[in-house]
């Protein structure tokens, strides 16, 4: 059995990476994941400037997955580029992803700029989906502003690109941005980001899990898994063949891995379970992939990618 797997010209061998946001803020922790059975790793969402983010506590464990409201704290689109330089020298054909998002449409372009004029030979992943910056809506709920930035971003962006998206919920809502990412030479989309602004009440105490927004954040872990299935599938079913998926949420066995190639993920990422487990849940979910494939009579993932059986 092999995990080997590709989105555009890229060639990972294991489908699995982390989410943007988890294990990924320093060199360190993204050297971690390049040093684990991961395929390939994302760093944490870069902004122009760095950003602290939100007060703490910002994330918490909860019975079935996570919530955060982190506030994109990160070290600026500079560490990330200077990492990914590192990276690429030391890993001569190999390939990451650089997770950025603007935090106003015009940054946008911006940061596109930035890495067109880099060395950088990965894949960028344009963040559209951030649920937690107090006062600033997720942006690709709104389909005007989104269309906005895809155009300014690829006047000038010839790399591989992608976009991070956020959970819909509607069949119309995945006609619609299917229809307009299609008009765009995307490489890929990463869906979904967590499902924005849940609550988290702990019994002992009535009070909220984390402090940011009044409790309101980001919900990742088992309760997502449903939800990420839908909209890989719905996505899958709607968007040019040439465009790959990265599949995202509610993973925390190898059948929920399995699960999401089967509704045509390409890669498959790591949140809520790479941050409660700790690197070790990539050898784990690794063998488990590699276990559920062998029981299915399956040799690689594109054998059975896309291959949901419905009524
Ligand atoms: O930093 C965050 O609060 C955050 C981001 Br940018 C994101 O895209 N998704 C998320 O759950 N948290």
């Amino acid at each position: 059995v092999s995990l080997q797997t590709t989105l555009g010209d890229h060639s990972f061998t294991n489908v699995f990476m982390n989410a943007s946001g988890v294990h990924c803020m320093t060199a360190a922790e993204l050297d971690e994941v390049a040093a684990s059975p991961a395929g390939t790793l994302v760093t944490k969402t870069g902004t122009l400037e760095p950003r602290t983010g939100n007060p703490e506590p910002r994330f918490a464990v909860l019975e079935l997955g996570t919530i955060n409201s982190m506030g994109l704290p990160n070290k600026g689109i500079d560490y990330y580029l200077d990492y990914a330089a590192a990276f690429q020298a030391r890993h001569p054909g190999q390939t990451m992803f650089l997770s950025v998002a603007g935090m106003k449409p015009a940054d946008f372009p911006l940061l596109a700029e930035k890495i067109q004029a880099s060395g950088f030979t990965g894949l960028t992943e344009f963040n559209l989906s951030c649920p937690n910056v107090p006062g600033k809506p997720q942006i690709a709920y709104d389909f005007e502003t989104t269309q906005e930035i895809l155009t300014a971003i690829f006047k000038g962006f010839k790399k591989a690109a992608g976009v991070k998206l956020p959970p819909y919920f509607d069949l119309a809502q995945f006609d619609q941005m299917a229809a307009l990412l299609n008009q765009y030479p995307l490489t890929f989309i990463n869906s979904i980001n967590s499902l924005g602004n849940g609550l988290w009440i702990d019994p002992a105490t009535d009070t909220a899990a984390i402090r940011p927004k009044g409790g309101f954040g980001g919900i990742g872990g088992q309760y997502a898994k449903p939800i990420a299935l839908a909209n890989v599938r719905a996505f899958r079913q709607r968007l040019r063949a040439d465009i790959g998926i990265i599949g995202t949420g509610g993973v925390t066995s190898g059948r929920d891995a399995y699960d999401l190639i089967l509704c045509g993920a390409n890669l498959v990422s790591l949140g809520s379970i790479l941050a409660t487990e700790g690197i070790s849940a990539f050898t784990r979910l690794t063998a488990e992939l590699e276990a559920e494939m062998a029981k299915q009579g399956y040799a690689t993932p594109a054998a059975f990618r896309g291959q949901l059986k419905t009524l």
